[in-house]
C-alpha cells in the first residue's frame, strides 16, 4: 500500500514546525476519529431507524434537528474535549458556545452535519470545521470574542464529506490535501494531494428557485452563465445538490462557483459566516480560488454574532470576480 495515511501526514507536517506543541495535530486527530464514527452512522442511516427522523428539537435557526445532527455534534464535541487542548466550541447545533478546558489554547467552530435534511433522501452530507487560537488568556473561561475572529486568523479549516466514499479535506495554511477513508481498515489515505481549483469545466451552483428573489446583479450573472458563447466556453453547466459540502467539493475538483445570495426571504443570505463560509473560504484561497459576499473578501469580514449569515460567492477566482462585476453594476 503506497498511499500515505492521514495520521502519517499529520505527523509529517508537524515535523515541518520543530518545537511545535503538537496541539493542532491532536485536534486534527480528534476530528479524524469523530468523522469515522459519524461516517459509520451516516452510511447506515437508511437502516438505522433509531437515528433517522427528527430529534424533536430545533436549532437556533429554527430548523428541525435530525437525530444525526445531534449525534454528530455530540461525537465531535466528545472527541475534541478528550484531547484537553480545546477551550471552547461554537456549533450550528448549539445556541451558545460550549466551554471545554480552560487550559486549552484553541477554539473550534463547526457545522457538525451540514445538509442533514438530505439524509432521508440518501444525498451526501458533510461536517465543516474551523480552528483558531484563543485570544483570551489561557486558564480563563473562553469568551465570545474568542469565536468572533476574522477568517484570516484561522489556523486550520476543512470538511468531511460523507458521500459515495468518506473524504476529509483540510488546510493548515500550506495548501489543501484530501484523504479518502477505507472503512475496511478504518484508515484515511492521501488520495488528493495539493488540491487546486482547475481552470476548466465551469459549473455554477445556485438554487435557481431563488433567482427572482435575488438582486439584478445575481440574475444578470446567472443569465451570463447560461448564454451561448463558444469563445468563453458558455453556457456553463448548472449543478446544485443542495448540500454545501457536496457542491463545494465537486466544484473544487471540476472547477466552478457556488452562490447563496441575499434574497428577499434571507436578506443576509442563508449560510453562516463562522462555521460554513470562513472555513470553506480558507480552503478556497489555499486552492487558488476566491470567496466573497459579492463585494468583500469573506475572510476580512469582522464577525458580530456566533450564527450570523452572509451572502456567499465561492469558487474559481475568474467566476467569482465576474459575479462581483455584475453586482457592482446593479
Ligand atoms: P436551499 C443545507 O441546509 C444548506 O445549509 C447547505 O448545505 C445547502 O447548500 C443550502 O443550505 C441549501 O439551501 O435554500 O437551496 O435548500
Amino acid at each position: 500500500m503506497n498511499f500515505k495515511t492521514l495520521g502519517e501526514f499529520i505527523i509529517e507536517k508537524q515535523q515541518d514546525f520543530p518545537g511545535s506543541s503538537g496541539d493542532l495535530s491532536r485536534i486534527l486527530s480528534a476530528i479524524r476519529l469523530a468523522s469515522k464514527i459519524v461516517s459509520q452512522q451516516v452510511n447506515k442511516a437508511g437502516l438505522a431507524r433509531h437515528i433517522l427522523g427528527g430529534a424533536g428539537t430545533d436549532n437556533i435557526q429554527g430548523e428541525a434537528q435530525q437525530k444525526l445532527d445531534v449525534y454528530a455534534d455530540e461525537r465531535f464535541i466528545e472527541a475534541l474535549n478528550n484531547r484537553g487542548n480545546v477551550c471552547g466550541i461554537g456549533s450550528e447545533e448549539n445556541d451558545e458556545f460550549i466551554e471545554l478546558n480552560k487550559e486549552g489554547k484553541y477554539i473550534i467552530l463547526m457545522d457538525p452535519l451540514d445538509g442533514s435534511s438530505n439524509i432521508d433522501v440518501n444525498v451526501s452530507v458533510g461536517t465543516i470545521f474551523s480552528v483558531f487560537k484563543r485570544v483570551s488568556e489561557v486558564g480563563s473561561s473562553v469568551v465570545l470574542k474568542d469565536f468572533l475572529q476574522k477568517g484570516t486568523e484561522q489556523v486550520a479549516a476543512g470538511y468531511v464529506l460523507y458521500g459515495s466514499s468518506t473524504m476529509m479535506v483540510y488546510t493548515t495554511g500550506n495548501g489543501v490535501n484530501g484523504f479518502t477513508y477505507d472503512p475496511g481498515i478504518g484508515v484515511f489515505f492521501l488520495s488528493h494531494p495539493d488540491m487546486l481549483f482547475p481552470n476548466k469545466n465551469k459549473i455554477y451552483s445556485m438554487n435557481e428557485g431563488n433567482l427572482q428573489r435575488s438582486s439584478k446583479g445575481v440574475q444578470d450573472y446567472i443569465n451570463y452563465c447560461q448564454e451561448v458563447d463558444k469563445k468563453t466556453n458558455r453556457p456553463h453547466t448548472g449543478r446544485y445538490i443542495g448540500s454545501l459540502v457536496a457542491d463545494f467539493h465537486r466544484n473544487l475538483i471540476k472547477g466552478g462557483i457556488y452562490i447563496y445570495p441575499a434574497t428577499d426571504k434571507s436578506p443576509k443570505g442563508k449560510l453562516r459566516l463562522l462555521y460554513e463560509c470562513n472555513p470553506l473560504a480558507f480552503l478556497t484561497e489555499q486552492a487558488g480560488g476566491k470567496a466573497s459576499d459579492g463585494r468583500n473578501r469573506i475572510m476580512e469580514i469582522k464577525p458580530t454574532e456566533l450564527h450570523q449569515r452572509v451572502p456567499y460567492f465561492v469558487g474559481n477566482t475568474d467566476m467569482v470576480e465576474k459575479a462581483e462585476e455584475f453586482i457592482a453594476k446593479e
